[in-house]
């Protein structure tokens, strides 16, 4: 048995990497170490979780004595743990420093006491560039990361690569673009446009709307992963875009209308503070290597919404009786 460290598995992308992990690779045994933040849910695993090629571990990667051992026994290790949301850090950032940095730190010192360690993916983000104007940021741009996540991020994007250069731990960093999907925490704009516009409620549009996004399918983004775990070269740093760039505005009208809703729900709202104008990926070092996305937008997105309306038992509890997710969603938007 290949022996996979998923961390963050219980969030979003982790999730659907889990899941897709053992669809796919009958001979990889999962460790799932997870704190489960508000962004973690066991019910993001709930098919996955008596699979008895999958092992959960509730635990922080910033704790040396249980990350550790953990990272010390793995063959490949795919970080994904962290605090994602932009949002939150330009409300509160020490958590992201906490996480996305000294956590990452955590597992790379333990990486290096292991010798049979094979790969290290160091989950990095489009944001590190900062936005771009025009043209597509490649591998070797300047990173000008521009809110606290992305700085966070930067960070420990690039002292997992001082771990390759300095102490030859096998690692290298992805670079993915916004992923959409089943099981996205509904603070991020798609699950939570969708679940808005089911109840009637407005959806917070931030400034002119003309911001944008470069969306990825996750299971596209888990296949570009896979494809580097097993032939991607320690040291390299792979952009993952899914060529899909969209303004706000155009992303939130097909949202309202897949959800059978009219315009008359946009609210438009104050900008984010920082916030960045638009992201965009070269990727012809990943196609070069034979990957492609394979959802079309418009599909991955229709049939994005009809899971959210299907999956109704997932989302109404934290929007309708987590006090964190209430209380957080005042602070952000304001009361109703
Ligand atoms: P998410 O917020 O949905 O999930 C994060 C997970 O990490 C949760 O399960 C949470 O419990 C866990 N976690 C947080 N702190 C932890 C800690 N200290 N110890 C252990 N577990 C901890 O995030 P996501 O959207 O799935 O993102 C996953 C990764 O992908 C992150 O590294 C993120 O920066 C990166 N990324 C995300 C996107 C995107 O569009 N969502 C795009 C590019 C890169
Ligand atoms: O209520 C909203 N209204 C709105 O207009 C929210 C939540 C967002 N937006 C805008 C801001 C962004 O331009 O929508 C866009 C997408 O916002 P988010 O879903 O918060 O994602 P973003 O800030 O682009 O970051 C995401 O992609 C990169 C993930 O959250 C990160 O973890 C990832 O690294």
């Amino acid at each position: 048995m290949t022996k996979v460290l998923v961390t963050g598995g219980a969030g979003f992308i982790g999730s659907n990497f889990v899941r897709y992990a053992l669809q796919t690779h009958a001979d990889w045994h999962v460790t799932n170490l997870d704190k489960l933040t508000y962004a973690g849910r066991r019910e993001n695993l709930h098919d996955v979780m008596d699979d008895p090629r999958h092992s959960f571990v509730h635990g922080d990667i910033c704790n040396a004595a249980v990350a550790g051992p953990l990272v010390e026994a793995a063959d490949y290790v795919v970080h994904f743990a962290a605090e994602t949301h932009v949002d939150r850090s330009i409300m509160a950032a020490g958590v992201f420093l906490k996480t996305d940095v000294e956590g990452s730190f955590v597992l790379l010192e333990a990486a290096r006491r292991n010798p049979k360690l094979q790969r290290f993916v160091q989950i990095s983000t489009d944001e590190v560039y900062g936005s771009v104007p025009e043209g597509s940021s490649t591998e070797t741009d300047e990173l000008r990361p521009r809110n606290p996540y992305a700085a966070s991020k930067a960070g420990a994007d690039r002292l997992a690569y001082s771990y390759w250069a300095t102490h030859d731990v096998p690692v290298i960093v992805t670079r993915a673009s916004n992923n959409y999907g089943p099981y996205q925490f509904p603070e991020k704009i798609i699950p939570l446009f969708v679940t808005n516009a089911m109840d009637d409620l407005q959806v917070p549009l931030y400034g002119d709307g003309g911001n944008v996004r470069d969306w990825l399918h996750v299971l596209d983004h888990c296949r570009a992963l896979d494809l580097l775990i097993h032939t991607g070269k320690n040291g390299e740093v792979y952009n993952i875009g899914g060529g899909n760039e969209v303004k706000n505005v155009d992303l939130t009208h097909t949202i309202l209308e897949h959800a059978g809703k009219t315009a008359s729900l946009i609210k438009p709202v104050a900008d984010r503070k920082g916030h960045d104008r638009r992201y965009s990926l070269g990727t012809a070092k990943l196609q070069g290597m034979g990957w492609q996305p394979q959802v079309p937008f418009d599909e991955g997105l229709r049939e994005t919404v009809a899971w959210y309306q299907a999956n109704e038992w997932w989302w109404r509890p934290i929007k309708e009786r987590d006090p964190a997710y209430k209380a957080y969603i005042e602070a952000q938007y304001g009361k109703r």
